[in-house]
């Protein structure tokens, strides 16, 4: 099945589409099977919080704007989902807030690294880091303890799409301000980020870019007023809540203006 084949007026034909690049990314050498399962995951989320931006994720991504532009270094961290799901959104975020783009994978092969770094060129990407690999993040077993000692090992923002909880927890541990996206608000990668967004990757990253556009021109005061008024632990609270359909946010939640 291709994008074509999907009529424009079928009302799921955004996560028709959605699975569709991640069925891509697979046949691309790109995406890990279990990216399969983890989309799978993330579907079955998005479904129940109406596969729209909430309130609280909007605030989370505005929250998440003001950061990057205040960071010394924002890196945006790029796995085999992220890379299949929103290669144009991911270059866009990194030149509106001048961040680096980093791969980092779990299931870490040198082909795979390869590919989405190309990948990534080939949709726009002036430089990928990740593949030099000359640094590491304390705490952590696995592939995903692999950074470039002047990318992620540099840091002092991270933006940290759709992974399990580990890596995220000894960002924190690390003293970096993290950015997750994850539509599940009860993940632990979630509940440790300084700013959890629930909401879809590929309607997050746009919209945490077009905040980053309207807050160009803002004060270092008022970027810091934006992310202290943030507060994680209702915004987990409030996604949690329209998910099991039973808060304020299933009946008061608008959809962002220009989302
Ligand atoms: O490319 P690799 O090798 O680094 O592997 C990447 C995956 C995603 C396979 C790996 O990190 C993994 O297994 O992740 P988990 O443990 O399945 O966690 C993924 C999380 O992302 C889950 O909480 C999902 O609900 C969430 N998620 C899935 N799709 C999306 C999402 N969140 C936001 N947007 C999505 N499209």
């Amino acid at each position: 099945m291709s994008d074509v084949e999907i009529p424009d007026d079928h009302p799921r034909r955004e996560s028709l589409v959605t699975r569709h690049r991640i069925e891509a990314g697979v046949e691309k050498g790109i995406t890990s099977r279990q990216g399969l399962i983890a989309q799978g995951r993330g579907e079955a989320f998005d479904y129940l919080l109406g596969e729209r931006t909430i309130a609280s994720a909007d605030e989370a991504e505005r929250a998440a704007a003001a950061a990057l532009l205040l960071a010394r270094h924002p890196v945006i961290s790029v796995n085999g989902n992220v890379a299949a799901l929103a290669p144009d959104e991911t270059v866009a975020l990194a030149e509106t807030v001048d961040a680096d783009v980093e791969v980092n994978l779990f299931n870490r092969t040198d082909g795979r690294m390869a590919a989405i770094a190309t990948h990534l060129r080939e949709h726009g990407a002036a430089s990928v880091k990740g593949l030099t690999a000359d640094g590491r993040i304390p705490g952590i077993s696995h592939e995903r303890a692999k950074v470039d000692a002047d990318g992620i090992g540099d840091a002092d923002v991270v933006v940290v799409p759709l992974e399990d909880g580990d890596r995220a927890e000894a960002l924190s541990a690390m003293g970096k301000t993290e950015i997750v996206i994850d539509l599940n608000p009860m993940s632990r990668s979630a509940r440790s980020a300084t700013i959890p967004i629930v909401d879809n990757v590929v309607r997050a990253l746009p919209n945490v870019t077009r905040h980053a556009r309207q807050l160009r021109d803002a004060s270092r005061e008022e970027l810091e007023a934006v992310v202290a008024a943030f507060d994680p632990e209702r915004a987990l609270d409030a996604a949690e809540r329209a998910i099991r359909g039973c808060g304020p946010e299933t009946e008061d939640d608008r959809p962002p203006e220009n989302a």
